[in-house]
């Protein structure tokens, strides 16, 4: 037998491969599907509690996944939590990341490493679906809404978007796909105006009477479209427009369609798509076939139609033979609202149900209810079925888990508020974090561990002014509460416990230092 010839050169590549072959098996890499809804509340899914609302769908994805009861975003309000979501960088260290106008300039620089980075350099193919509201374009107020709008999320590392540049109750009305906008219409070409009104264009101050599906409770009354009035002024659109009832429809088979077409384009190529929900933010105003599918009118029919979405692309995972390779992760952006500028009845036809729950303060709050949200990880195989995680878990560290299980080392300096937690992610470790750290709508920052949950001082008041009837969790004073005690932060107790506040002041300098 002749023996087998291998060239050095040839026995460098092998030896190159093999261990890559080996490692590539020790960390699989599945497809990722970020289901990320808005302004939902911790207990606003009948995973959570909730009786007057059915949330099948997703209650199922808990059924077979692990269900985190202490999971944190990082700030109580859309703009601030997304950033530090998608950089694993606080929010708080920049300026200019407070809740974005329609028109802002992108906040997070083309140069900043993200999420999408992550599974892009990782080989992923990436997408980005729905609500994006961390800005457009170079500079506030200069985007062009008839041609490309430059930089966008393709600098950021997503192959693909379609998205709203902001929320449904801010202009511009429109889907924005790869940069231009979605079905533009040549016949009504688009201005935004964030300052002032465009002459001869009714608003909803000066004509209330035709804010035919749904009128304000407060603000919200500047460009009326769709019979809505919303926050800035836009001008033309024409088919272009969105109809608010046909959103969720829009986000989801785009999502869908994207996930479909890659799958037979690229099969062997995992993905990550990142599906931001319009649901449920104001104005709250779902498809006429949700309507009274709840017992809470609009607020509860929008949470069955966010249950729908994600029914929809589950149900796409499946026939696509895909459910085994992927991990979801399903979660909410910051708490849950009631009144939050619309006169929707979401107040009076609560029938009972606290979209906090047991908790006290609703988004903007610097109290529980503000940042404590739903997660939810399914992975089948790998991720233990029905399975409660009361370990403490920070969106934040999304970034350092994801690049722990796939194996990659995230460049110097970036996402440097992200820590390694995949084990607790993955519910194979109920450790979580030692500290996890929330920021209020004013920036005020609370702690909190295990045992005790300490609110930075503020001097801001103690209600939302602007309208809706929140505690905002601010005292002029640090607070200290016992969450094992005293999980609905009823009595504060720093002057009981000096030292704590102590400790916590002097973490928080550390961590503002980039020293923990
Ligand atoms: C507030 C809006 C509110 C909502 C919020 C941002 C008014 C009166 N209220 O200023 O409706 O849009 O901003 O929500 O305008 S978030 O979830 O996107 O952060
Ligand atoms: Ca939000």
């Amino acid at each position: 037998m002749r023996p087998l010839l291998i060239s050095p050169s040839a026995l460098a590549l092998l030896s190159g491969i093999l261990p890559l072959h080996a490692q590539q098996d020790e960390s699989p890499r599945p497809n990722v599907l970020l289901i990320y809804a808005d302004d939902l509340g911790y207990a606003d899914l009948g995973c959570y509690g909730a009786k007057n609302v059915q949330t099948p769908n997703i209650d199922r994805l808990a059924r077979q996944g692990v269900r985190f009861t202490n999971a944190y975003a990082a700030a109580a309000t859309s703009t601030p939590s997304r950033y530090g979501m998608l950089t694993g960088q606080y929010a708080w260290r920049r300026e200019g990341t407070d809740v974005a106008p329609g028109n802002a300039g992108m906040i997070i620089r083309p140069e900043q490493y993200t999420l999408a980075d992550l599974f892009h350099e990782a080989g992923y193919a990436t997408a980005a679906f729905g609500k994006w509201h961390l800005g457009l374009g170079d500079k506030t107020g200069t985007q062009d809404w008839n041609g490309l709008i430059s930089p966008s999320l393709g600098d950021l590392g997503f192959d693909y978007s379609y998205i709203m540049a902001a929320t449904a109750d801010r202009v511009p009305c429109v889907f924005i796909e790869d940069g231009r906008v979605a079905n533009y219409d040549p016949t009504a070409p688009i201005e935004v105006s964030y300052r002032k009104p465009f002459e001869g264009e009714p608003t909803g101050k000066s004509h209330p009477e035709l804010l035919y599906n749904l009128r304000s409770s407060h603000g919200h009354d500047m460009s009326i479209v769709n019979g809505i009035g919303r926050i800035g002024y836009m001008k033309g659109g024409g088919g272009a427009l969105w109809r608010d009832e046909n959103i969720a429809d829009s986000i989801v088979t785009h999502a869908i369609t994207f996930i479909e077409r890659h799958q037979s384009e690229h099969r062997d190529q995992p993905f990550f798509v990142y599906l931001a929900t319009n649901d449920i933010h104001v104005p709250r105003f779902p498809h006429p076939r949700f309507r009274g599918q709840s017992r809470m009118g609009l607020r509860g029919d929008a949470i069955a139609q966010l249950d729908w979405t994600v029914g929809e692309v589950l149900r796409a995972l499946d026939s696509l033979g895909l459910t085994e390779h992927t991990l979801v992760l399903f979660s909410s952006d910051n708490g849950g609202v009631i009144d939050d500028g619309y006169q929707d009845q979401a107040e009076e036809l609560l029938q009972g149900h606290n979209p906090s729950g047991i908790y006290r303060g609703y988004k903007y709050s610097a109290f529980e209810g503000g940042t404590r949200i739903p997660a939810i990880v399914r992975w089948p195989g790998h991720v233990r079925g029905a399975q409660p995680s009361s370990a403490l878990v920070s969106q934040v560290d999304w970034i350092a888990s994801f690049a722990e299980l796939l194996d990659v080392k995230l460049p110097e300096g970036a996402a440097s508020d992200s820590r390694a937690q995949l084990a607790s992610w993955l519910g194979h470790s109920s450790q979580g974090r030692p500290w996890i750290l929330q920021q209020a709508a004013d920036k005020t920052l609370s702690l909190r561990n295990e045992r005790w949950k300490c609110i930075a001082p503020s001097t801001h008041g103690p209600m939302i002014t602007w309208g809706p009837k929140i505690e905002t969790g601010y005292l002029p004073t640090p607070q200290l509460y016992d969450m094992k005690r005293d999980p609905r932060e009823r009595t504060n107790v720093a002057d009981r416990h000096p030292d704590l506040i102590h400790y916590f002041q002097s973490l928080e300098a550390r961590i503002r230092a980039g020293r923990e």
